[in-house]
């Protein structure tokens, strides 16, 4: 049997719900102030718009971001008794919602909610001298939610709410450009139940599955599906951990973050070099880089490509193959003191995969440091 493309298999999604791409991703921490200081420090994200007491929202401090087309928000609450509290008293800093952008927020909550999906914001219209965004939203796995934003004659800064974020503190963009995937951890026997909440849900198809004898069992155990919808802007592989010689790596992310959430956040680049060359130089983390042995197989199991390995193997970034070309990839160390979030940067020339050649070089290198924090 032929093995359907990409775009083949996404063509295969509903189209009830039709999504333009990812609007914004907003974390609740325990320092928004801080936390947004470093996204630009280290990241490079500019500074967007803010909204807190002194634009009348009285209980919470918001700090938007932007660097090409990605929107991070970073939201802290401004007491003890606030949900936002809670979610970072339990979770630490951690993704709250994963925003897409989409034709109709209104219609967007009436199909997913008809399909099952739990309310979380019903509609609203948000309105101020620029025009209107309107937005509403549902649960997904955890406590995360899924927010539908509609914004079709809006050219205010951000949104209703919101006014321009004025500073002079403005390092430089790294070339981060879009969000391609955002993946998300789920506990045991719950990835099958995910996966069919995204297909009912959301109208989305599941484009690529790795079980965990393929992922192997030496390495941190887990089993992942990756869901799409239909045009393949919105991504959202699913992991769930599996019985292995060792805890899955899965299963310390469940510990620490106390329950189910966003794992990584993967953005593209177009020329990765630069991006983790500046990354490193601003101080990211990197998982470390794989032995030699790596990266003499290049050759052999990816074929030519346009970079130079050399370079790559100084950074420690990752290079695998598909029948529709090949991609590049990197993993940045957890961003927070718990082993939860971190940040995968993408270059993909061609390939709509998601660099399953490279799972046993990446998941040795995450084990080691899993082992360093005793969780192994
Ligand atoms: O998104 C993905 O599926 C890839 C591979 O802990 C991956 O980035 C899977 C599990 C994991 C890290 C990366
Ligand atoms: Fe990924």
């Amino acid at each position: 049997m032929a093995t359907l493309t990409f775009a083949e298999k996404i063509s295969q999604a509903e189209n009830f719900l039709p999504i333009h791409g990812t609007d914004y991703i907003e974390f609740y921490v325990g320092n928004a102030k801080q936390s947004a200081h470093y996204y630009k420090t280290a990241f490079g994200f500019q500074s967007l718009a803010y909204a807190g007491p002194e634009t009348g929202v009285k209980d919470r401090v918001s700090y938007v971001l932007q660097q090409g087309k990605i929107r991070l928000i970073l939201t802290t609450a401004l007491k003890s008794d606030h949900p936002i509290s809670e979610h970072v008293k339990k979770h630490g800093d951690g993704v709250k919602v994963l925003a897409l952008w989409v034709e109709d927020a209104y219609k967007a909550f009436e199909e997913t909610t008809k399909r099952g999906g739990k309310p979380y914001q019903e509609p609203i219209t948000l309105k101020d001298e620029n025009g209107e965004v309107r937005m509403s939203g549902i649960y997904t796995y955890g406590e995360t939610v899924h927010m539908f934003i509609e914004r079709k004659n809006y050219n205010g800064i951000f949104m209703p709410g919101f006014e321009k974020w004025e500073t002079d503190y403005q390092p430089s963009e790294v070339g981060l450009l879009y969000v391609d995937h955002c993946v998300g951890n789920v506990g045991w026997d719950r990835m099958i139940p995910v996966v069919k909440w995204y297909e009912e849900v959301m109208g989305f198809v599941n484009i690529l599955s790795f079980d965990d004898k393929q992922i192997s069992t030496e390495y941190s155990a887990l089993m992942s599906k990756v869901m799409s919808n239909g045009n393949g802007y919105a991504k959202f592989p699913i992991n769930e951990p599996a019985e292995g010689k060792k805890k899955s790596q899965i299963e310390e992310y469940l510990d620490f973050y106390e329950g189910e959430g966003v794992q990584h956040i993967a953005v593209a680049t177009k020329d990765i070099i630069h991006t983790v060359t500046e990354l490193k130089k601003r101080g990211v983390e990197f998982l470390s880089a794989p032995p030699n042995a790596y990266y003499e197989m290049i050759p052999e199991r990816v074929g030519t490509i346009n970079e130079d390995l050399k370079k790559l193997q100084e950074l420690g970034i990752l290079i695998d193959r598909d029948e529709e070309g090949y991609l590049l990839q990197i993993f940045t160390k957890p961003v927070e003191d718990r082993p939860t979030l971190f940040y995968e940067i993408i270059e993909r020339h061609g390939a709509q995969s998601f660099g399953a050649g490279n799972f046993k070089a990446l998941f040795e290198a995450l084990e080691r440091e899993q082992a360093r924090r005793g969780n192994l």
